[in-house]
């Protein structure tokens, strides 16, 4: 009989700049100075402007939906600050800042959550898929795009996101186990935000972490404080750069939280214990930042106050344009491929010829 261990890994969790501001030199990264971590924070607070601003139109219905993404700021400008210009982005819905960041206008964003279509033309010649709502749909797509990248030797990774319950799907262990096996340049991260709308981590999976679910893939993973944008740049940036140089996936859970609701149709009151939130107050990833530059004299009330009026003019101007939009009911028939299928063509002749859409 033999008894040998034949698996052994380990899950690293890292944090660099905690909840006082406090940074831990031996781990802060040698390519972050002052000057990176003042742009990521003033990006921060225009995510959390651009999210007040969605919230607020969707209460006076000038939007739809809106699914915010309060409190989990510095995973997503992190990460975005990580990615290289070739790199191909996926999102799922929630990554209002990472679009931002890749240079997606804030106008099709606005017109996206007024429910029109046009807000989901991709907007060439940037790199990225549009939002997939249904949940870890996009982890394949995003599995197939890193073969093309390995295949056609362009040098440019795909990063992907999924929250903590997508992890849950079929769909996200089919993606990283082909990845797995192709050794593609694609970077998952999770962000494990708590919540998948009224489900809480603990009773989405067992697991102790959800990073560890890359092991079964023959994949790396790791956590990462989600919180602190330093942690994060840095987790993304060395993992974009290994999955691209030893050609292999790699999954990073980002630890947060979802400070607000799901989406605005969604109340967390009704399940949600308050004493949690304020936990996660404390952990505000703006705040940790704030105290960071503030005690290097780099940041003070007024730099806030100038930075907040400038991001509601900036926004106000793309809303005034969004605003002004006029949406073409036909175009939910166009875009969808790259050439129009005789299936659709008929459909939008018969709608046409119906006048389903010309009307008021
Ligand atoms: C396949 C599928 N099942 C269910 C839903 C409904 N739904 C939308 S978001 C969501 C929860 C997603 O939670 P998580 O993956 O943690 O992402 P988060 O919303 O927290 O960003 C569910 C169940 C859906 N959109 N698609
Ligand atoms: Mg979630």
């Amino acid at each position: 009989m033999v008894v040998k261990q034949v698996f052994d890994d380990k899950i690293e969790y890292i944090s660099i700049i905690d909840e006082n501001g406090n940074a831990d030199a031996a781990l802060f990264p040698k390519d972050v100075d002052d000057a990176l971590v003042l742009r990521m924070y003033k990006r921060m607070g225009f995510a959390r402007d651009f999210d007040a601003k969605l919230l607020s139109l969707q209460r006076q219905g000038r939007a739809v939906t809106y699914a915010p993404l309060l409190g989990e700021e510095a995973t997503q400008i992190g990460s975005a600050f990580a990615m290289g210009e070739k790199d191909i982005f996926v999102p799922s819905f929630r990554q209002h800042a990472v679009q931002i960041e890749r240079g997606i206008p804030l106008e099709l964003l606005f017109i996206y959550w007024m429910g029109f279509e046009e807000g989901c033309v991709v907007s060439k010649p940037l790199r990225y898929l549009t939002n997939a709502v249904p949940v870890s749909t996009q982890l394949p797509h995003a599995s197939g795009i890193a073969f093309a990248q390995k295949y056609n030797n362009t040098g440019a990774a795909v990063v992907v996101y999924v929250g903590d319950g997508g992890t849950s799907e079929g769909d996200f262990y089919e993606a990283l186990n082909f990845a797995g096996v192709w050794k593609v340049p694609l970077v998952v991260i999770i962000e494990n935000n708590q919540w998948a709308i009224s489900i809480p981590r603990a009773k989405q999976s067992a697991a102790l972490t959800l990073a560890q679910k890359a092991f079964a893939a023959g994949i790396e993973g790791m956590q990462v404080d989600g919180n602190d944008v330093v942690a994060v740049y840095k987790a993304v940036k060395d993992a974009i750069r290994r999955s691209l140089s030893e050609g292999g996936p790699f999954v990073i859970e980002a630890i947060t939280y979802r400070m607000g609701m799901h989406t605005t149709a969604d109340d967390p009151t009704k399940y949600r214990d308050s004493s949690d939130e304020a936990i996660w107050k404390n952990r505000d990833p703006l705040l940790r930042i704030r105290k960071y530059l503030s005690a290097k004299n780099l940041w003070d009330d007024d730099k806030e106050r100038e930075l907040h009026e400038e991001n509601v003019k900036t926004l106000d101007a793309a809303l005034e344009k969004a605003e002004k939009f006029v949406p073409d009911p036909s175009s939910v028939f166009k875009n969808v491929y790259s050439f129009m299928p005789d299936v659709l063509s008929s459909e939008l002749s018969a709608g046409e010829a119906a006048g389903y859409w010309l009307g008021d």
